[in-house]
């Protein structure tokens, strides 16, 4: 398999095979493939590059999965470290970034706890809803919504219905790690398999919910793994059309039971992301989450495939105590001053890719600072 042949499949709108998925993974010439990327990219979204103003919250850390990737969680409320958040804490969190500028989104994921009821979960969602009724909570990964299924004995789709009659507005795409059983033994076993988190997303999507969708690369999977992963990805969004975003993650290796698997490098960031924008083609947006790949390489990914770089985001810690040197937040003003300099138009955009601001309306309040600041 060749790229020339490739780019022929390409032109004529012909979707990739697992083979040419494959070839893409292999191809030593980087900046050819970002080529084939880049223009597909500008295909659908020309210069622009998104971005959001969003606030992450992780309500707890403790977590009964126990993941081996997972340097964020603690098994126990005795461990170092461990953490819940009680609602008023998180309201608190929130209105204190409301008060420092505007905010349109609030991305609310965390452990897998054995001791928080679904009513927790209800409240945290219906009042950060209350605090500012336009914001638009993004909450809950695929793997916590089987999680308050099996617990709180409930059908993934009732769970579902009370979380968006409290508020939810669309679910992330975080949990799905590598598809592969034989991956999902080895570094998170406890986790619900690939078919569970794909029929939460199956069933979120024929609710009228949208959702993201997530590879975390770089632990033990083979690049066959890595294509299957897409593919089955790409099938459900055939299937659906509920995807907005791919998300690709690069595996961190510090504090966690995988800290002997070197992060993958710049180039394997880039590869990984211009092979999804090309076998992902129903895929609308591929993110370039800048916490994860640094703010460099996210902003080079604008011309592998990428056309997004999530927001704001302020107070990560699943990648920060996985080794992230990436700044804790970032203001609008930074994040423009980013794509701008990559050569890209930037957009702000909601949750759901409705543009917010563009041109000149997008610097009349960027310049606020975030709480917390930068570090
Ligand atoms: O589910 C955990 C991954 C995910 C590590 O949907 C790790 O818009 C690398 O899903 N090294 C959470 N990855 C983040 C996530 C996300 C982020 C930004 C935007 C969106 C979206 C989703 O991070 C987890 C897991 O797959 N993860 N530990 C680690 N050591």
């Amino acid at each position: 398999m060749t790229l020339a042949s490739i780019c022929e499949r390409l032109n004529a709108g012909v979707p990739l095979s697992f083979e040419d998925g494959v070839a893409l993974f292999r191809e030593p010439d980087l900046l050819k493939l970002g080529e084939l990327a880049n223009q597909a990219r500008e295909r659908r979204h020309g210069d622009r590059t998104t971005f959001n103003r969003n606030l992450h919250v992780n309500p707890t850390n403790l977590c009964i999965a126990g993941c081996k990737l997972c340097s964020f969680s603690r098994r126990s409320p005795e461990q170092p470290g461990a953490y819940t958040l009680s609602l008023a804490q998180v309201w608190d969190k929130l209105k204190s970034r409301l008060q420092a500028g505007r905010l349109t989104e609030v991305h609310l994921v965390g452990g897998l706890s054995e001791s928080l009821p679904f009513d927790y979960y209800l409240e945290l969602v219906a009042g950060c809803r209350q605090l500012q009724p336009t914001l638009h909570i993004k909450a809950f990964s695929a793997v916590e919504i089987f999680h308050f299924h099996r617990v709180f004995q409930l059908e993934v789709r009732e769970v579902l219905q009370r979380l968006r009659a409290a508020g939810l507005g669309s679910l992330p795409g975080g949990g799905a790690e590598i598809f592969a059983p034989r991956v999902r033994q080895r570094i998170c076993p406890n986790k619900c398999n690939a078919e569970e988190w794909l029929d939460v997303h199956r069933t979120a999507h024929q609710m009228g919910l949208r959702s993201n969708c997530t590879m975390l690369y770089g632990t033990i999977e083979t690049i066959e793994e890595r294509v299957e992963h897409l593919l089955r990805l790409r099938a459900l969004q055939d299937e659906t059309g509920g995807f907005q975003a791919f998300v690709p993650l690069a595996f961190h290796p510090e504090n966690n039971s995988l800290a002997h698997i070197p992060a993958p490098s710049a180039v394997e960031d880039l590869r990984v992301c211009a092979a999804a924008r090309l076998l992902l083609h129903n895929i609308p947006h591929i993110k370039a989450y800048w916490v994860s790949l640094g703010l460099k390489t996210a902003q080079t990914a604008l011309w592998f495939g990428a056309d997004d770089l999530d927001g704001t985001v302020q107070e990560e810690k699943i990648y920060h105590l996985a080794g992230s040197d990436a700044p804790q937040a970032l203001t609008p003003a930074e994040i423009v001053r980013l794509i701008r300099a990559a050569g890209r138009t930037p957009v702000e955009r909601d949750t759901l890719y409705h543009v917010v601001a563009q041109g000149e309306a997008l610097l009349a309040d960027a310049h606020e600072m975030p709480v917390g600041g930068l570090r």
